[in-house]
């Protein structure tokens, strides 16, 4: 059972300041080893997390997306009841989560640029100063939040302005500056940013979104009819199902819509029974042998154990007398050929993993 609860006074506090300022800070709200232990199950997807390259995120900052899968302690989080309450005072009943992200900010770049997060909105929902609200954002401190490393800065009242107007060099800021396992929340409509970090150690931000909950389809589409099966309907339909990512935006899979992120176009065209695209198994052997042996390291023990049996599967098929044996062993060459370039992926051999797909060749039907 959750102990944790939800004190209406301290949601009350919390509700009144976002009314009057648009943001509200509850401090030390989680315990530091929650955040510990957030931050070491994101640890390999962060690792991997490029700089975000738009201008407007202002070049410090790395992001890690669907949280929710990666991270038990996300999930703790996630479950605390203050949430639940601020959000049903703020939303109404009933609200959904909007999306789960770790921002990291590290040294360099500039001040990210100020926005309202309900911008993604607001080509349809116009902005509308004091309610009703329809996303309300949550940012936990997985590291202190000072001004000296980047603290997320907001413009107390934006909330109230009217839509048009967008923020000038004179409009106030405040830094939410915020001790490990203390919470920032904001309104959809207040004008916020990351600033810059100053110091070598990053900042680190978890955030979680909600909207209201009654915008949505009547039917939980993506359940009826999940991945496997929607592969093989047509394109038009897996898009109004939500397989498509609105704008590129709303119903992302870590940036993308989730027909790309998923391969269900590639899925598509692979339905026919040619062997599936991809780069020569001979090829592929050959090139990992060089490049190992250039960089003259030992072979990681997975990649290894690929290799072998690709090699295997590679003078078995080049030694088979049969057209019949030889169509077989090319099927097997080819699926392995693709777990060691998983492998490869997975181990960051991105520069051999790429001039391997550089070669890719349609592979023809040995017919
Ligand atoms: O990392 C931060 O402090 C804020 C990031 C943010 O507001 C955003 O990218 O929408
Ligand atoms: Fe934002």
């Amino acid at each position: 059972m959750d102990v944790r609860s939800a004190p209406p006074a301290l949601v009350q506090d919390v509700v009144a300041q976002l009314n009057e300022r648009g943001y509200a800070i509850v401090e030390r709200r989680s315990a530091p080893a929650v955040m510990q232990r957030l931050l070491d199950e994101v640890k390999p997807w962060a690792d991997r997390a490029e700089r975000l390259q738009l201008k407007f995120f202002g070049g410090g900052l790395r992001k890690v997306e669907s949280v929710l899968t990666k991270s038990s302690a996300f999930v703790s989080l996630l479950a605390d009841p203050l949430l639940h309450a601020i959000n049903e005072a703020v939303l109404g009943p009933e609200s959904l989560l909007n999306g789960s992200s770790v921002f990291i900010l590290e040294k360099g770049g500039r001040d990210q640029t100020i926005h309202n997060d309900g911008t993604i909105y607001e080509p349809m929902v116009p902005r509308a100063p004091g309610g009703p609200h329809y996303l309300l954002v949550f940012m936990w401190a997985v590291t202190d939040f000072t001004k000296e490393n980047g603290a997320t800065r907001a413009i107390p009242g934006s909330h109230l302005w009217p839509a048009g107007r967008m923020p000038g060099p004179d409009d106030p800021v405040d830094y939410l500056e915020m001790p490990q396992g203390s919470f920032a929340v904001w309104l959809g409509s207040t004008f916020h940013a990351a600033s810059t970090n100053h110091t070598d150690q990053a900042r680190v931000g978890t955030q979680m979104g909600f909207n209201c909950g009654w915008l949505r389809p009547h039917e939980a589409n993506l359940l009826l009819v999940p991945p496997l099966v929607a592969r093989d309907m047509p394109l038009n339909v897996q898009e109004v199902l939500g397989y498509r990512a609105h704008r590129g935006m709303l119903g992302c899979i870590e940036q993308q819509s989730p027909i790309e992120k998923l391969g269900m176009i590639a899925q598509q065209a692979s339905s026919s029974n040619r062997v599936a695209l991809g780069p020569d198994p001979f090829d592929v052997a050959a090139a990992t042998d060089q490049y190992f042996g250039r960089l003259g390291t030992t072979v990681p023990s997975d990649v290894a154990s690929e290799l072998a049996q690709l090699t295997q599967t590679n003078a078995a098929r080049a030694g088979a007398a049969r057209e019949d044996d030889r169509e077989v062993l090319e099927v097997v060459a080819r699926a392995q050929s693709r777990h060691l370039l998983n492998h490869l992926s997975a181990g960051g051999f991105d520069d051999l993993v790429e001039a391997l797909h550089d070669r890719t060749v349609s592979a023809s039907p040995s017919s």
